[in-house]
């Protein structure tokens, strides 16, 4: 069924159920879900950085071939991602612009540099838990191939969380330096994964319209809250101090208390400041340049194809 009206868009967002590419949406739903994905893809792909970073360095073949599977499935990821944003009516290659210009964002989270093997730990542990949090409920959003991509997205997120909680487990099971490597690992990413959630609710812009057509079903404060709770007992079990001495369990919540993260930090690392910004973006830059001869190579062989077929 294609939807045909204002009216018809409203019964189904009331209904809980999915609006689909050809279904009639407001203009500013398209738009907002654009914005969204495109950035949520762009993460994916500016994500694969950090970590390839570490590929040739990995301590061993085993941990070599786990680092880049992962960063495999996160290119993956970008491209359900980037399909996904299609189906809106905007083209891959507007949208590779828009990251490569920085007129489109990324998630603040990959501007920060990976200074050590444990850092890979910490990733995996931190900010692919964060990622989980965010993405389990996108499952049930409102716009079907959103929804349906993250599905795979979840499945496979989880199964990276797993493996870096693993790898940091082992570290800080190990030797004094192997410790503090791990220590200072989850020193350095644990207020950046609190930042990934957004800004408090009370400054975010898009998230009372953003409810409203469930595309998000949880607000950015309850959502850094569940994170917050979910880590303190695996750290615990890990052997490491997440780095906020107000972390305490507040009976009457029912919640931890916790330190926010620096908005302010944010907010500058979002508009481009942050300490990999330029890298990152330049690195992108290269490497899609880099790739231009793929692409002009498979356009003629798509090309080939059609005339064949209409030949
Ligand atoms: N970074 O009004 P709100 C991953 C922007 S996980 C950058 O609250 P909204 C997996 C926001 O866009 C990371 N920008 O916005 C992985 C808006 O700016 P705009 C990707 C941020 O959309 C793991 C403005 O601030 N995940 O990649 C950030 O309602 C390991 C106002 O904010 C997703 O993208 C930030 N942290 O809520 C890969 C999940 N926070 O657009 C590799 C999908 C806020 O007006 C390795 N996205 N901004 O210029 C979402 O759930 C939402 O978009 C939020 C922000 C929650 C990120």
């Amino acid at each position: 069924r294609a939807l045909d009206g204002e009216a018809s868009f409203d019964a189904v967002i009331a209904a809980d159920q999915k609006i689909e590419p050809r279904d009639a949406m407001p203009d500013a739903y398209r738009a907002g879900l654009i914005r969204q994905i495109a950035q949520h893809a762009h993460s994916e792909i500016i994500g694969m950085q950090p970590e390839g970073n570490w590929i040739s360095r990995a301590p061993s073949l085993r941990r070599k071939a786990i680092l880049l599977a992962k960063v495999q499935d996160e290119a993956g990821h970008g491209l359900y991602l980037y399909a996904a944003a299609e189906t809106l009516g905007v083209s891959r290659a507007e949208l590779d612009t828009a990251l490569l210009t920085g007129k489109q964002k990324y998630s603040s989270i990959f501007n920060y540099p990976t200074l050590s093997w444990a850092d890979m730990g910490a990733i995996g542990w931190l900010v692919d838990g964060a990622a989980i949090v965010n993405q389990v409920p996108l499952c049930r959003c409102s716009y079907g191939p959103y929804a349906r991509a993250m599905i795979r997205v979840c499945k496979e997120e989880s199964f990276h969380q797993r493996q870096g909680y693993q790898s940091l487990y082992v570290l800080a099971q190990g030797t004094p330096e192997q410790r503090a490597m791990a220590q200072d690992a989850v020193d350095r990413w644990w207020y950046p994964s609190l930042a990934m959630f957004g800004p408090p609710d009370a400054d975010s812009t898009h998230s009372a319209q953003s409810m409203a057509w469930k595309v998000k079903r949880f607000s950015n404060d309850e959502l850094r809250q569940r994170f917050v709770d979910m880590c303190v007992p695996q750290a615990e079990i890990l052997g490491v101090t997440l780095p906020d001495p107000n972390l305490t369990w507040n009976e009457l919540r029912g919640h931890y208390d916790y330190t926010s993260p620096d908005f302010d930090e944010l907010m500058r690392v979002v508009k481009g400041d942050g300490p990999c910004s330029r890298q990152r973006l330049a690195h992108r830059n290269r490497a899609h340049e880099d790739g231009a001869w793929v692409r002009e190579a498979a356009a003629a062989y798509a090309a080939k194809k059609n005339r064949k077929v209409m030949a």
